[in-house]
């Protein structure tokens, strides 16, 4: 199975934050168009890969690989990503992950539909990993570099459950904030930011509404320890909780030994993380592997700019056992293509923020979509 590409388009969209970013269209000579849009970091790991101003990736779009790729045809992704990747090596043309990565996702979805398939089907196939659902990873509070005040930087504090219990957690914890008279914004990701003095003030919060909401839930926290450090004092206290399922970046992206104790120490017991330490990156958690650094990861398409890189990683951790946590970004798209991805490459999570904005409840409810589709 095959798609001929009649052509090739981009075009500038917002963001949840009302920022511009990219949305690609591809149109096959079948005359069927696919389309894929990419969102963008607020805490990105500094060995993501490099993007360009949105509206040059537009033009990367609609000149190089237009011009590129009109006629040509293409039997898988891996196929597609290359010849977009030889564009840059062998004519110096600089493709940013803004520009190659929603003209991929808009590709795997044609291949998809070239073999009657539906997106995650066809990536549980070339990957060789069973499908399986995801459960939802949503934010609740935000801080750090998500939030609107200074006191709690942990960035992310989620609750590991169907939909509908993250909006009664919300609206609970809404209840107990006002009785409490402490201040409180939406963040960035549609939680709740929340004017407390410290960390441990956020942590009473949540386990207080955590605690009366239903006893099969987990718990999760990313610390985002690149952006601000958290300390083993921290760290001990946090474990010590029987519900933490997982901590995700709890030291800075290059303190590789710090990782290897921290996984050493708490890795029989909960997941850690690697989100900036690993970036999606291949040769990256390659070395996490190999230095026991994390045990579960963040897959996140645009860290590494194409799906074909995506499914090249996914497929190391699934080999070596490493847990993975397919996940959006701050600034967020209604495009659900990480559904689809979370559930081809069987994913344990999906993170997609709290289901209050639409861009994050579309991959929720394109999950349930899938579920019927199985
Ligand atoms: C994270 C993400 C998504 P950002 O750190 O896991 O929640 O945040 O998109 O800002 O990197
Ligand atoms: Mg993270």
């Amino acid at each position: 199975m095959s798609i001929t590409i009649r052509t090739v388009k981009g075009s500038i969209i917002k963001d949840s934050r009302g920022k511009d970013t990219v949305r690609a269209e591809i149109v096959t000579t079948k005359g069927a168009l696919f389309a894929g849009a990419v969102p963008s970091g607020q805490s990105v790991g500094g060995s993501e890969i490099k993007t360009q101003d949105p509206v040059d990736a537009v033009d990367t779009i609609d000149t190089h690989i237009r011009g590129a790729f009109e006629g040509k045809t293409f039997s898988s992704i891996d196929e597609f990503d290359s010849a977009i990747s030889s564009l840059s090596s062998f004519n110096s043309i600089h493709i940013g992950a803004n520009a190659h990565l929603p003209v991929s996702i808009a590709a795997t979805h044609a291949l998809a539909r070239s073999y009657n398939l539906p997106t995650w089907q066809y990536i549980s196939e070339i990957t060789g990993i069973r499908p399986s659902i995801p459960t939802p990873m949503m934010v609740m509070i935000e801080g750090g570099k998500h939030g609107a005040f200074q006191g709690v930087t942990w960035q992310e504090f989620l609750l590991n459950a169907p939909v509908d219990s993250g909006i009664q957690f919300l609206t609970q914890l809404t209840k107990i904030l006002d009785t409490k008279k402490i201040t409180y914004t939406p963040g960035v990701e549609g939680g709740i930011s929340i004017d407390v003095e410290s960390n441990d003030q956020a942590l009473e919060l949540f386990l207080h509404v955590f605690h009366d909401s239903a006893h099969s839930h987990t718990f999760s926290i990313d610390c985002a320890a690149t952006h601000s450090p958290i300390s083993s004092q921290d760290l001990n206290t946090l474990t010590s909780n029987q519900s933490l399922m997982s901590i995700e970046d709890p030291a800075s992206e290059e303190e590789w030994d710090s990782w290897s104790d921290i996984t050493k120490r708490y890795g029989s017991k909960i997941l850690i993380v690697g989100d900036d330490l690993t970036t999606t990156n291949y040769d990256r958690l390659h070395k996490a592997i190999d230095l026991r650094a994390c045990n579960a990861l963040i897959i996140k398409p645009n860290q590494i700019g194409s799906v074909s890189q995506t499914l090249k990683t996914a497929r190391l951790a699934h080999r070596a056992h490493i847990k993975m946590i397919v996940s959006h970004r701050a600034g967020e798209t209604t495009d659900t293509f990480i559904a689809d991805l979370g559930v081809g490459i069987g994913a344990l999570s999906i993170k997609s923020g709290a289901p209050t904005q639409k861009e994050r409840i579309a991959k929720y409810m394109r999950l349930e979509q899938i579920k019927k589709e199985m």
